[in-house]
């Protein structure tokens, strides 16, 4: 018998039965066989992603239905159990530019998954455009704040800068790191909201802000002035990234450090464990990571990662083909 999300578990998230997880593993391997050649990155792998997502566990998609309608106070939702089959996973790569091309069990749930959120989607700078990137430590990048760092990384919505950037972001847990210590970090605006002062909502909704884009996509590039708090005032977007962004007068700079405060007050954190799957809503969280140890051993923390777009159409003028990369 199929299990109705109730509306406790729509937002919040789910544990996967074995029996719904022995399910999934089995609906990505006949994907995997289905599409010639198994690259994840190939139009026909996509669209069999998107037919295939129909055959998900009900809990599953009740639970990413609801989700993708409402994020609720938190704006992340962890799902857990997913088959990611730890034991018959290869070292953990060493790489920055390290992506995922062919058809795994753990790259497959991540499209799976995205299918029923919406479009997969990559930014053609970053990660050569792959659809399921791997997020691990890097040597020598110790200190960035990017994913390929292990020093704290601050508070940021992904992609701040862009137009594009995406509705949900997913975070798939395939190692964790040795010492259990790395803690994905979030903080949903609508947690924030109540606690902000009058003076701090008024200029985090002025256009007084700009945001710089990663080197990748090309240094001196940054946004137009911008507001940090955007649409309905009682549940606004947010758009900031606390290395990037930049007041442009003292009173929005007050302004963001009394944001930057009240993310720690109400920052939830939790250290994924294989198997778990974060969604964070980028359009309400901003998401961080706290610091850890690697070892460069080919046993380090290891998370792949997918973006999906919920309106595929509005960024069609910058996707060459109607494909899934941004360019
Ligand atoms: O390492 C993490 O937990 C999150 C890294 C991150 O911000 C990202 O991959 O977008
Ligand atoms: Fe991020």
């Amino acid at each position: 018998m199929t299990v109705l999300a109730t509306a406790e578990n729509a937002t919040g998230g789910l544990r996967l039965s074995a029996t719904d997880a022995d399910e999934l593993v089995t609906l990505a391997r006949t994907v995997i066989r289905r599409v010639p050649g198994g690259r994840i990155d190939d139009p026909e792998m996509i669209d069999a992603c998107r037919q295939a997502s129909m055959l998900m566990p009900a809990s599953l998609r009740g639970v990413l239905r609801g989700f993708q309608r409402e994020s609720g106070e938190r704006g992340a939702a962890l799902i857990r159990n997913l088959p990611i089959d730890e034991a018959a996973l290869p070292c953990t790569p060493g790489t920055s530019t390290s992506v995922q091309r062919f058809g795994t069990v753990p790259a497959l749930l991540l499209m799976l998954i995205a299918a029923e959120l919406g479009e997969p989607v990559a930014f053609r700078a970053e990660k050569s455009g792959a659809l399921v990137q791997d997020v691990v430590p890097v040597r020598g990048k110790e200190d960035f704040q990017g994913n390929a760092g292990s020093v704290l990384l601050s508070f940021h919505n992904e992609n701040a800068f862009h137009p594009y950037r995406p509705d949900f972001v997913m975070l798939l847990c395939l190692r964790a790191d040795r010492d259990r210590v790395a803690g994905l970090r979030t903080a949903c605006v609508r947690e924030m909201l109540p606690l902000l002062s009058p003076a701090a909502r008024t200029a985090l909704s002025s256009p007084d802000f700009v945001t710089a884009a990663p080197p990748s996509f090309g240094t001196g590039q940054a946004t137009a002035p911008h507001a940090v708090l955007s649409g309905a005032p009682e549940d606004p977007d947010i758009r900031v990234d606390f290395a990037a962004t930049k007041a442009l007068g003292p009173a929005a700079q007050q302004a963001l450090s009394e944001l930057r405060d009240l993310c720690e007050q109400v920052a939830h954190t939790v250290v994924l464990n294989p198997g778990d799957l974060a969604i964070v809503d980028n359009r309400v969280t901003l998401h961080g990571r706290t610091a850890f140890r690697p070892r460069y051993d080919g046993a380090d923390r290891w998370l792949q990662r997918t973006f999906v777009l919920r309106d595929f159409r509005r960024s069609r003028i910058d996707r060459p083909h109607d494909g899934h990369i941004i360019a």
